[in-house]
């Protein structure tokens, strides 16, 4: 509890509002120059802009559905979250969801449905999606219970392992990172393994690995080979790329995202010196291209719960359309999960 955490929390919502709407402008693109993301960022200090000019996309709808649920049904309630996806995505079709995704949103919606569970089964022929979908969403669960909740949050629309357990580790980086977890690096990416180790250790995730033929235990390696990146004293752009991939399947993303940050824990060069280590991982995460509305999203998050509110820049905050509204709901959501 404490002042300290609030901080922090607000400066996660916020900050993954920041990097699904500022990275908005180069998602796709394969490749991003870091001078024309310093040219995107410095137009956000233009006092003319601002007032919610970039708008946010899926990832922060999906979001807002997550803390609405909360606060409304004061804690994880999945009929109620599944209508509020679905109600979102029938209010506002165009930000950006994934292809697949979008059939589960319209089966959510239908009335006579028993089990809210079952669309995302059905997806890719019983496979379920492997997408960063789950992932994207978590951070309003890190507070508190933050495996179970993202687990379920995610399996809403993400059934395949590769798809919720990407949304586990996103949870688990936030909730250690509130906790000043990124003060020790080495130890955060250790105890995120530790974690893993269980979370990958049943015969889903082993079966589902198996068929998409990646390592036994996909996160673990993948959060392995953070580590190794970690202990370099240079590594390129696409050295980051293909070690860990920017794509929207969440095992190519959120190691990623996790990555960025610990990446941005020290100023880089080639960003400039007025940069905090807030506004160096959201440069940092476009510069990646590919998925970096999303990317930077959960990078944002995991950073913004480090450096806390006050290290965000205002500017960035009146530029992005839904950031107000993510801090004033996260002091809500805090007030909340401290009556527990
Ligand atoms: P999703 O569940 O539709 O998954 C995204 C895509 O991943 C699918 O459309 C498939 O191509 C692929 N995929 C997932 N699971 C499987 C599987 N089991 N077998 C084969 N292919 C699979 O959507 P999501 O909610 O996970 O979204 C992921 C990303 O897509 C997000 O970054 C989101 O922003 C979106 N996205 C949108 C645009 C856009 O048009 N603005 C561009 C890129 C990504
Ligand atoms: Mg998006
Ligand atoms: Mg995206």
């Amino acid at each position: 509890g404490g002042p300290a955490s609030l901080s922090r929390f607000r400066g996660a919502l916020v900050a993954g509002v920041l990097g699904d709407c500022i990275g908005g402008e180069f998602e796709g693109a394969e490749e991003v120059p870091m001078e024309s993301v310093l040219q995107h960022l410095s137009g956000l200090d233009d006092e003319t802009k601002g007032n919610g000019v970039l708008e946010y996309s899926d990832d922060t709808a999906m979001t807002r559905c997550v803390v609405q649920s909360l606060l409304t049904r004061a804690g994880f309630d999945e009929q109620d979250l599944a209508r509020r996806f679905a109600k979102e995505y029938s209010t506002s079709p165009g930000r950006g969801y994934g292809n697949g995704v979008i059939q589960v949103l319209k089966k959510l919606s239908s009335f006579q449905l028993s089990d809210v569970y079952q669309p995302a089964r059905d997806q890719f022929n019983g496979r379920g999606s492997f997408g960063n979908g789950g992932a994207m969403r978590t951070a309003p669960f890190a507070l508190t219970f933050p495996d179970r909740f993202a687990r379920l949050g995610a399996m809403l629309t993400h059934s395949c392992s590769l798809g919720y357990n990407g949304a586990i580790l996103q949870a688990l980086a936030v909730h250690f990172s509130l906790q000043g977890a990124l003060d020790l690096p080495l130890q955060f990416i250790n105890d995120l393994i530790a974690e893993m180790e269980e979370v990958e250790d049943n015969k889903e995730a082993r079966n589902d690995a198996r068929i998409l033929k990646e390592a036994e235990k996909p996160f673990c390696e993948r959060l392995h080979r953070v580590r190794d990146l970690m202990n370099r004293s240079k590594v390129s752009i696409e050295e980051v790329i293909s070690e860990l991939g920017n794509g929207i399947a969440a095992l190519h993303s959120v190691p990623t995202a996790i990555f960025c940050v610990l990446h941005c824990l020290q100023p880089l060069e080639g960003l400039p010196e007025s940069y905090g280590g807030l506004e160096r991982t959201i440069a940092y995460s476009l510069a990646l291209g590919g998925d970096t509305d999303t990317i930077a999203c959960m990078a944002g998050a995991i950073a913004g719960a480090h450096y806390g509110i006050e290290a965000i820049p205002q500017s960035w905050i009146r530029c992005c359309e839904g950031a107000e509204d993510a801090d004033v709901n996260a002091e809500r959501l805090h007030k909340l999960y401290h009556q527990f």
